[in-house]
């Protein structure tokens, strides 16, 4: 009878790497040699104090590399935690930490001290010099884990190195994985840089020091503009176009983006009314460079939207703005803003417009101003009904009536803009969502006269205001909107 197995795959002890004349082909390909913009970064490491044999050469390795780098000492930070089951937690909190740290004056709520003994993992020598109060640019957590008779092993391996990544991407700050996941006490030594019987293995924490250089450098740099596509050399070159790919068409930013989702490029058609709040979108998808078809469409006798406006959307409240992309569709003119912001906007872009968890003052005043533009302010837009559908005389009533809260309104904006940072935008001295949201209503206001003249003021009465409008119509994406003949009447200029 044939045997059923060929003789090739008859049971052999397989023979080593070595017998086979032949070197092993695992390990990383060479890393950069060469790290510009390093002095700038803050690094840190969480480690576990267990193994603590494989823990300090381990650590020590990291900083060794980092700073080969060009890191200054004082700005890696050194925390530990029991174990590596607390990695997670402790990364997490020290990245969230830093973040606070950065946009707070405190400047002692993170010293770069390690829980360990002064004789165990060196905590970076600080020459006196300052320790930068930036929020951290990459986190190694570092642990030793050694197989031993229980399940214990394997849950706190798993459970540890998902906690990890999860953290790298909820965040966007690179976490680099230094767990030792040794099947016996050799294993850990060796890649501790220790070994045991002569040959003192590689110390792996060299390899995550220079990882975590190399990814915060890199994180920074994607973050710095979506478009800009880097161009260092990949060792796997078709990979690296593919994922910066990827990356381009969906942006990531390095704070939690939980709408991040690796799909098909924008596919947008703006639902346009003439001399309506959808200028503020068509803006926005200016300002950040979208392709985008434009559908404009008329108000009959310069009220309400022509009925096409409904059927052609699909808008079921027939109003403009109005926003398909693809299977996705969005009304709103505030919700609009925010979707294409979140979802297409690179790190540096969604920060600046719609404000980052590094400073929350200026985050929730920018939300606020998204929340004013549609709900206080409504009073400004409320008033040209009665003109609409009213006789003069009660229009004039139901204006003055409203008059006390479009002032107050445009008082609130007067006083935004008269801090002395404000530089001509209402939050953080800088165009964000809320100058997009705001400006149409107050541009609205002055060019209808809704309780201005009738009620004895002046647009000069507000004399910022009306400098701010000026101003971001003279902003490119601003003029680009006007150059795409939209029709827009309502624009304060010289
Ligand atoms: N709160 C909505 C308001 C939408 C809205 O009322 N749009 C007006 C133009 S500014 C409209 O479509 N009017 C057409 C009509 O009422 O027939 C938003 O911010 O998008």
């Amino acid at each position: 009878m044939r045997c059923a197995v060929p003789p090739c795959h008859k049971k052999e002890k397989p023979l080593t790497a070595t017998q086979l004349n032949m070197a092993s082909i695992k390990g990383p390909a060479p890393a950069p040699t060469s790290f510009p913009g390093a002095e700038k970064l803050r690094i840190g490491i969480v480690h576990a104090r267990w193994n603590e044999e494989c823990i300090t050469p381990l650590v020590n390795g990291c900083i060794k590399n980092i700073t080969a780098a060009g890191v200054k000492p004082e700005n890696i930070v050194v925390e530990s935690v029991p174990g590596s089951w607390e990695l997670p937690f402790g990364v997490s909190r020290l990245i969230s930490a830093s973040q606070v740290q950065a946009s707070s004056n405190v400047s002692d709520l993170m010293g770069a001290t390690s829980l360990l003994d002064d004789s165990k993992p060196a905590t970076p020598t600080t020459t006196g010099a300052k320790a930068s109060k930036a929020a951290l640019d990459a986190v190694i957590g570092i642990g030793v884990l050694i197989k031993g008779s229980t399940m214990h092993f394997e849950y706190i391996s798993e459970s540890c190195c998902s906690g990890l990544m999860r953290i790298g991407l909820d965040t966007g700050v690179p976490v680099i994985l230094g767990v030792l996941t040794a099947l016996t006490e050799d294993q850990a030594l060796e890649r501790s840089g220790v070994g045991r019987k002569g040959d003192k293995g590689h110390n792996h924490g060299l390899d995550w020091g220079s990882a975590a250089v190399e990814m915060a450098l890199k994180t920074n740099r994607w973050a710095e503009d979506g478009d800009s596509i880097p161009h260092s050399p990949s060792v796997i070159n078709n990979a690296s176009i593919l994922s910066l790919n990827l990356t381009k068409n969906h942006q990531h930013p390095s704070s939690p983006n939980p709408f991040l989702v690796m799909s098909a490029s924008p596919d947008l058609t703006l639902f346009y009314l003439e001399n309506s709040r959808a200028f503020r979108v068509a803006w926005l998808l200016e300002h950040l460079s979208l392709p985008y078809t434009l559908k404009q469409f008329r108000r009959i006798e310069g009220k309400r939207a022509e009925p096409t406006l409904r059927s052609e959307s699909t808008n079921p409240l027939g109003k403009s703005p109005y926003l398909i992309d693809g299977d996705v569709q969005v009304g709103e003119s505030s919700a609009i803003v925010k979707y294409l912001i979140t979802r297409y906007a690179s790190q540096r872009q969604r920060d600046d417009l719609l404000g980052s968890p590094s400073n929350w003052s200026d985050f929730t005043a920018i939300e606020s101003f998204i929340s004013f533009s549609e709900g206080m302010m409504i009073h400004t837009l409320s008033a040209i009904y009665p003109r609409w559908f009213s006789t003069p005389e009660i229009a004039k009533e139901i204006e003055a009536g409203l008059s006390a809260n479009i002032h107050n309104n445009l008082n609130f904006l007067e006083q935004s803009l008269s801090r002395p940072n404000a530089n001509g935008f209402l939050v953080a001295g800088r165009l964000t969502a809320a100058d997009i949201m705001c400006a149409f209503t107050a541009e609205y206001t002055f060019h209808m006269d809704t309780g201005i003249t009738s009620q004895g003021k002046k647009m000069e009465d507000w004399p910022k205001t009306v400098e701010w409008l000026k101003g971001l119509s003279r902003l490119e994406s601003y003029q680009k909107v006007l150059g795409k003949g939209v029709v827009h009447k309502f624009t304060i200029s010289e």
